[in-house]
C-alpha cells in the first residue's frame, strides 16, 4: 500500500483523520479484542464500522484489504519506516499494536512467548 489515500477502502469508509490507524471493525468477539487493545494503549485511532450482517466485509473495498472477509482489520498510516501498512487477523493486530505502543508485550523473551501463547 502507497498510501492510505489510494486504498479502495476509503471509498467505502473515508478517513477523516487521516493521520490516525484506522480501524474497520464492529463490536463482535474478534472486533472488540482490537478496540480494548487501542483503548488501552491511547493510540491515536479512528473506527469504522463494517455491518458484516449486511455483508460488507464481503465487498471489493473491503476484500482489498482483508481478501478473507473478516474483521477486524486496521491500517496504520505511520507503519514501520513510517510506511503504511494494512494488517488483519485479530492476533496478529493485538501484537503489532502491543509491539507499537511498548505495551503489554515483555521484552523478556520466556514472558514474550508467553503472552504470544
Ligand atoms: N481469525 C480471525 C477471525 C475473524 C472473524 O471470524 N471475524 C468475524 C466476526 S467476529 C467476521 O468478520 N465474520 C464475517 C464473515 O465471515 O463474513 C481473527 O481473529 O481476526
Amino acid at each position: 500500500m502507497s498510501t492510505l489515500e489510494e486504498s479502495p477502502i476509503t471509498e467505502r469508509w473515508p478517513a477523516r483523520f487521516p493521520d490516525r490507524i484506522q480501524l474497520y471493525s464492529l463490536a463482535t468477539p474478534n472486533g472488540v479484542k482490537v478496540s480494548i487493545m487501542l483503548e488501552e494503549t491511547g493510540l491515536p485511532y479512528e473506527a469504522h464500522r463494517v455491518d458484516i450482517m449486511k455483508n460488507e466485509s464481503h465487498t471489493p473495498a473491503f476484500l482489498s484489504l482483508n481478501p478473507n472477509g473478516k474483521i477486524p482489520a486496521i491500517i496504520d498510516p505511520h507503519g514501520p519506516g513510517d510506511a503504511p501498512l494494512a494488517l488483519f487477523e485479530s492476533g496478529a493486530i493485538l501484537q503489532y499494536l502491543a509491539e507499537k505502543s511498548g505495551r503489554f508485550i515483555s521484552s523478556d523473551r520466556a514472558q514474550y512467548w508467553q503472552t504470544i501463547q
